[in-house]
């Protein structure tokens, strides 16, 4: 009997422990986290993520950190004409009861002086704040770009290698030497 109250109350722990964590953003959801694979000689990589706000009052993305890199920066994608250039932006804000999605091409994060290297499917860890002083974790999952998958109608996969097919805009390098080189 006494055994059975044990594992009772550490299942009671972990459960409290994991729903304190939930608690830090209440309302507040990350979702869809991903990470462009940078190529080996790169040492930054972009990242998208979907934000959904369900309470009642506007909230500021302030600031991201990452254990994997030095710098994690909020970066809006700029199309001028013939160029393509980007813009660090300070703050973003995720109004009440809205949706705001990071998309290739649009905002995204960029992570900056990476710690280590990324190999495709693997998750890692980024640290969001927001102007209500709460902080959540968000995880991201490492895609190559050259490889597309996809599910057709009778739900096979399949795997189609498009590094011949991207166009020169998805590729973060490219854009992060708009200033210098070209
Ligand atoms: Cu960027």
């Amino acid at each position: 009997m006494h055994k059975h109250i044990g594992i009772f109350s550490s299942v009671c722990c972990l459960t409290l422990t994991v729903f304190s964590f939930d608690c830090a953003a209440e309302g507040l959801t990350v979702k869809n986290g991903w990470v462009r694979m940078p190529p080996p000689v790169s040492d930054s990589a972009a990242a998208y993520l979907e934000l959904h706000n369900e309470t009642s009052a506007d909230v500021y993305l302030t600031a991201i950190t990452s254990d994997d890199a030095d710098m994690v920066m909020l970066h809006q994608t700029q199309h001028d004409q013939h160029l393509t250039s980007m813009v660090e932006i300070s703050n973003m804000l995720i109004p009440a009861n809205s949706d705001v999605n990071l998309l290739p091409g649009k905002h995204h994060i960029m992570l900056s002086g990476l710690h280590r290297t990324f190999s495709a499917n693997e998750q890692i860890f980024i640290q969001l704040h927001f102007s209500d002083g709460s902080t959540q974790q968000a995880m991201l999952e490492v895609r190559d770009p050259r490889i597309q998958t996809s599910v057709d109608d009778s739900g096979t996969l399949k795997v189609r290698d498009v590094t011949s097919t991207l166009p020169a805009m998805h590729d973060h390098m490219q854009h992060m030497h708009m200033g210098d080189s070209r």
